[in-house]
């Protein structure tokens, strides 16, 4: 991405440009270029959504699904073109992206078979006013705006797209401004798969365009990005009254007991720091781990991450950072760190000074006041801490304003299970990290400033529509 043009956080300030310039972040060749929307065309995206939306909010919620199946098979005929762009505009791992697709694939079948129920209207009762008949229909909102980020540009972006069809909603989304060619292709997906014309329309640009979006008369919209972008997301929506959801970033925790397997904990907890480079919203970006284990815990660990292969393509666990202000951004927070007495045990540089791509690292000893103690990192880039017990783990893991999910390592399944309900935020695997997100059937979302509302799930599929009654006496 050149680091002038719009998108990379360093915008020239008097305008953004006219087209976002893409390039590949494995080895700066050009992708493309992308026309900046103007805002003559977001509005007419809104009006032209607005129109489709009648017939395509009329249909039966098994009509929709019904249709809909042509999507997940356009989406699986077309996987490696989708993976590849993936690959192309964020540089992450080819089997990541892979993994982005089939995460979306899992998702279109879930609602194809569900959403028909979820969505059908049914009876209520009328309690002590028993000579009156209730009934609760769900209907869609109407036109739903989508903003993603680049982090994982297709599912973030499919995911409430898809949802949003299945409940009657058309939707217009603006990707981020790193990825316009991923969400293109959620575009394209759904031409492809015969859906009338208009159900999806794409809208190209940074915060500008976005913030036009906002305020183009949407009936919904839905966030995924940074919590201060939330914020003003929020604030542009309270003008227009559009009900918004926020999914935003996280500072997601592991808690490792002395009676956890240390070597799966140890792989788990890799994995989950260092997947997509760390630029996740559930990435593990603190582990805390009970004295009595921490010496063998952190050596299993240590050994895990020294043994990463990162690099800009081919057969590599660790790609570079997306963007150069996301590299120049998990680097500061390092120094700052290291600044503070804090102790690098992996990593801590570039593979070489020239590229982009920073090696996995692992901080211990930071002490409290430095910024990664409670910024998110979002990055390659994790903190170890002792603890003296189960108690003071619990209590550090709920010390952060960014309330997403975590995990706690333990061979005691209900003892796994007993620390997992109490450990805050959206919700908590034992034993595993990230996976969760793969299981169609969960809402996904987080509490403070990781944002609100819920995607996916039956939960997910009914935030996208509101409920209508109608009592006949
Ligand atoms: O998000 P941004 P970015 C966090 C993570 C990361 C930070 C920034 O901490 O460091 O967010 O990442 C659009 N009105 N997460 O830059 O800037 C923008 O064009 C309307 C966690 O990706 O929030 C893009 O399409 N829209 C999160 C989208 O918002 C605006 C995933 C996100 O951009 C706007 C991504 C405005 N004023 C980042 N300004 C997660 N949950 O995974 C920007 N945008």
């Amino acid at each position: 991405m050149d680091p002038t043009l719009p998108g990379s956080g360093l915008a020239p300030p008097e305008e953004e440009a006219s087209s976002l310039r893409i390039r590949r972040p494995a080895d700066g060749g050009e992708v493309g270029r992308v026309p900046v929307s103007s805002p003559e065309e977001v509005e007419a995206a809104a009006v032209e959504a607005r129109r489709v939306q009648r017939e395509w909010g009329s249909l039966s919620p098994a009509d929709r699904a019904r249709r809909l199946t042509a999507l997940r098979r356009e989406v699986s005929r077309r996987m490696d073109e989708v993976a590849h762009q993936v690959v192309e505009e964020t540089g992450k791992p080819e089997a990541e992206a892979l993994a982005e697709v089939n995460v979306v694939l899992a998702l279109l079948r879930y609602y194809e078979r569900r959403a028909p129920r979820v969505l059908a209207s049914r009876r209520a009762s009328s309690g002590l006013l028993f000579w009156k008949r209730s009934r609760i229909y769900r209907e869609p909102f109407g036109v739903v705006g989508v903003i993603s980020p680049w982090n994982y540009p297709f599912v973030l972006s499919a995911d409430p797209v898809f949802t949003a069809l299945f409940a009657g909603n058309t939707v217009v989304l603006k990707p981020s401004e790193e990825t316009p060619f991923t969400g293109r292709l959620v575009e394209d997906l759904c031409r492809g798969a015969g859906l009338p014309p208009g159900v999806v329309q794409v809208v190209q640009g940074g915060g500008r365009v976005g913030e036009l979006l906002v305020g183009s008369g949407l009936d919904r919209l839905h966030f995924t990005g940074g919590s201060e972008t939330g914020g003003r997301v929020m604030a542009v929506a309270a003008g227009t009254l559009v009900p918004v959801t926020l999914e935003l970033g996280g500072k997601d925790a592991a808690l490792v007991l002395e009676d956890a397997d240390l070597d799966r904990a140890a792989r788990g907890v890799t994995w989950g720091a260092f997947a997509n480079s760390g630029q996740t919203c559930l990435a593990t970006e603190r582990i805390y781990v009970v004295d009595s284990v921490y010496d063998s815990f952190l050596s299993r660990f240590l050994r895990e991450v020294r043994s990463l292969r990162a690099g800009s393509g081919g057969r590599i666990d660790i790609g570079p950072s997306t963007t150069p202000a996301q590299l120049a951004r998990t680097e500061a927070l390092i120094r700052d760190a290291v600044e503070q007495g804090a102790r690098v045990r992996a990593g801590g540089e570039r593979v070489d000074p020239a590229s982009n791509v920073l090696r996995p690292t692992v901080l211990t000893q930071v002490p409290p006041g430095a910024r990664i103690a409670r910024e998110e990192a979002f990055g390659p880039v994790v903190t170890v801490h002792r603890v003296r017990d189960e108690e003071e783990g619990i209590r550090r893991v709920r010390e952060t304003s960014h309330r997403l999910f975590s995990s706690v390592w333990t061979e005691d399944r209900e003892r796994g299970e007993d620390v997992a309900a109490v450990l805050g935020g959206g919700g908590a695997s034992v034993n595993d990290v990230l996976a969760h997100y793969a299981i169609p059937s969960l809402p996904m979302g987080g509490a403070g400033r990781s944002g609100f509302g819920r995607i996916r799930g039956e939960e997910g599929l009914l935030s996208f529509t509101r409920s209508r009654v109608v009592v006949v006496d």
